[in-house]
C-alpha cells in the first residue's frame, strides 16, 4: 500500500458547489475598487501589527502590576511610568480602531470567494481568520465601552480582555506567518496609482492615518493636561470633580459616607495598635505631587500631604522589607483591599494620605485617610482607609 503525504489529505479538494449559488457579491469581477488591494491591505495591516504588539505589551504590564506574581516586585519609580503606559494603552486601542475598520473595508471582499472553501488546509485557514476578526472587533468595541463607562457586557470586563488578548495576538502571528509572502509583496507595491479617477490608494491610506492620529489627539486630554481643549473624545475630564480631581467611586456608593469613632487599626509583628486622626496628624507629615491613573486610562496629578506608610508600620515592630495590606471601609466592592509590595512599601512617597492640595480629603476621595503611592494602578489607590496588616 502507499502511504499519502498527510498535505495530500488536508489538500484534497472538497466537492465544489453548484455554479447557480454564484451570484451578487459571488460574481466573478464583484468587486473593483483598487483600495481592495494588497498594498492598502499590507500597509494597514501593519499599522495595526505595531498598534496590537503595543496594546498588548502594556497591558500586559497592567496585569503584571496588578497581579504581581512571587518572582516580581511592582517599582515605586519612576512615578510616572504606570501613568505613561495605560495612557498609550487606552490611546493606541482607541487608534486601532479606524485601522481595523479600514482593514476590514480592504480585505471584506474575501468573504465572497469562489468556492467557499477549497480543501481542508483552506478551511482552517478561513476558521482562524474568523477568529481574528471577531477577537479584535470584541476586543476592541468591548475595550472602547469600558474606557466609556459603559458596563453593559455581563462579564468581568479584566479577565475576558486578558484572555481574548492571548487569543487574538496568537490568531495575529498565524495569520502574519501564513500571509507573509503576501503582506511582503503588499508592502513592496507602490502606494500610488495612475489608474481612473476616484479615491486612491495613497489618499485612502492618508485618511485612515489622519483619522487615527485624530482619535488620539481628541483622546489624549483625558491624560495630557495641555490637550483638554481639544479633548471632545477623551471618555473622562480628570480635574472635574471635588476638590478639582475626578471621582469613579463615590463615598455614597462605597456606603462610607458616615463615620464615627475613627480609629486606623494597625496588626504587625509586635501586636496591634489604634491610631486616632489626632495621633496621625501629630506624626511627622510628608508632601508628594504624585498622580491618580486609572486602569481606564485617565490620569491626573495632585498634591497629597500624610503619613508615610513605612513610618506607621514601623510603629508596630515592621521593617522597611515587608508586604503590606491595606483595608478599606469599604463594605464590598472589589477594590476594597490591596496588597503594597515590598518596593512601594519602603518608598518615602507611598502615603497614607490625610490631604488633598492642602485641604482634608473630601470624602469621595477617602475621607479620612487614603493610599496614594507613585507609579501605582488606581485601583490599588484604596480610599477610606481603615486597617493596614503588615503580612
Ligand atoms: C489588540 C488590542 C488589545 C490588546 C492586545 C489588549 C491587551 C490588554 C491586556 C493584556 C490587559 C491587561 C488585563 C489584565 O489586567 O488582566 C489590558 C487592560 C486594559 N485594556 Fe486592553 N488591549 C487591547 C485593546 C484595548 C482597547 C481598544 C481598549 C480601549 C480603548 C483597551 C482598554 C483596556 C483597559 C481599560 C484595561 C484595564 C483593565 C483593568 O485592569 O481594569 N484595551 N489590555
Ligand atoms: N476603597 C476603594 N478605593 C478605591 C476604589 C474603590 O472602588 N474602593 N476605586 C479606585 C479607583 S478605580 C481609582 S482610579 C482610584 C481613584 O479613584 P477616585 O477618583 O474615585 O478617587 O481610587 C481607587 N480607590
Ligand atoms: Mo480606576
Amino acid at each position: 500500500m502507499v502511504r499519502r503525504p498527510r498535505s495530500d489529505l488536508t489538500r484534497r479538494p472538497l466537492p465544489a458547489p453548484p455554479e447557480s449559488l454564484r451570484r451578487g457579491p459571488f460574481r466573478p469581477g464583484a468587486f473593483r475598487s483598487r483600495l481592495h488591494d494588497r498594498a492598502v491591505t499590507a500597509r494597514l495591516g501593519l499599522w495595526l501589527g505595531v498598534v496590537f504588539t503595543v496594546c498588548l505589551l502594556t497591558g500586559l504590564w497592567s496585569h503584571l502590576l496588578q497581579h504581581p506574581p512571587s518572582w516580581f516586585t511592582a517599582p515605586a519609580s519612576p512615578t510616572w511610568l504606570y501613568r505613561g503606559t495605560q495612557g498609550v494603552h487606552v490611546l493606541a486601542g482607541l487608534a486601532a480602531v479606524p485601522l481595523l475598520l479600514a482593514k476590514l473595508f480592504s480585505v471584506y471582499p474575501h468573504l465572497f470567494s469562489w468556492p467557499p472553501v477549497r480543501d481542508l488546509r483552506h478551511a482552517a485557514e478561513r476558521g482562524s481568520l474568523l477568529l481574528l476578526v471577531g477577537g479584535s472587533l470584541l476586543q476592541l468595541g468591548t475595550g472602547v465601552m469600558n474606557v466609556f463607562q459603559w458596563y453593559a457586557f455581563g462579564f468581568f470586563f479584566p479577565s475576558v480582555h486578558y484572555w481574548s488578548a492571548w487569543l487574538v495576538y496568537g490568531a495575529l502571528l498565524i495569520h502574519v506567518g501564513v500571509k507573509l509572502p503576501q503582506i511582503v509583496e503588499g508592502l513592496r507595491t507602490a502606494r500610488a496609482s495612475r489608474d481612473a479617477p476616484g479615491l486612491s490608494r495613497r489618499g485612502f491610506l492618508t485618511a485612515t492615518g489622519a483619522a487615527s492620529t485624530a482619535v488620539v489627539v481628541a483622546a489624549a486630554g483625558q491624560t495630557v493636561r495641555s490637550l483638554e481643549p481639544v479633548s471632545f473624545l477623551a471618555p473622562r475630564r480628570p480635574y472635574r470633580g471635588p476638590q478639582g480631581l475626578a471621582v469613579n467611586r463615590t463615598a455614597r456608593r462605597a456606603g462610607t459616607e458616615v463615620v464615627v469613632d475613627y480609629r486606623l487599626e494597625v496588626v504587625g509583628p509586635t501586636g496591634t495598635l489604634l491610631l486616632t486622626l489626632e495621633q496621625l496628624q501629630a506624626m511627622p507629615q510628608r508632601t508628594a505631587r504624585l498622580p491618580i491613573t486609572c486602569v481606564e486610562g485617565w490620569s491626573a496629578d495632585a498634591t497629597w500631604t500624610g503619613v508615610p506608610l513605612r513610618d506607621v508600620v514601623s510603629l508596630v515592630g515592621a521593617g522597611p522589607e515587608r508586604v503590606v495590606r491595606v483595608e478599606s471601609l469599604e463594605r464590598h466592592g472589589r477594590y476594597r483591599t490591596s496588597v503594597v509590595g515590598r518596593a512601594h512599601a519602603r518608598h518615602p512617597d507611598t502615603l497614607l494620605a490625610l490631604r488633598l492640595d492642602g485641604q482634608p480629603l473630601a470624602p469621595d476621595h477617602g475621607w479620612p485617610l487614603r493610599l496614594i503611592a507613585p507609579n501605582r494602578p488606581g485601583v490599588l489607590q484604596t480610599k477610606w482607609v481603615h486597617r493596614v496588616v503588615v503580612l
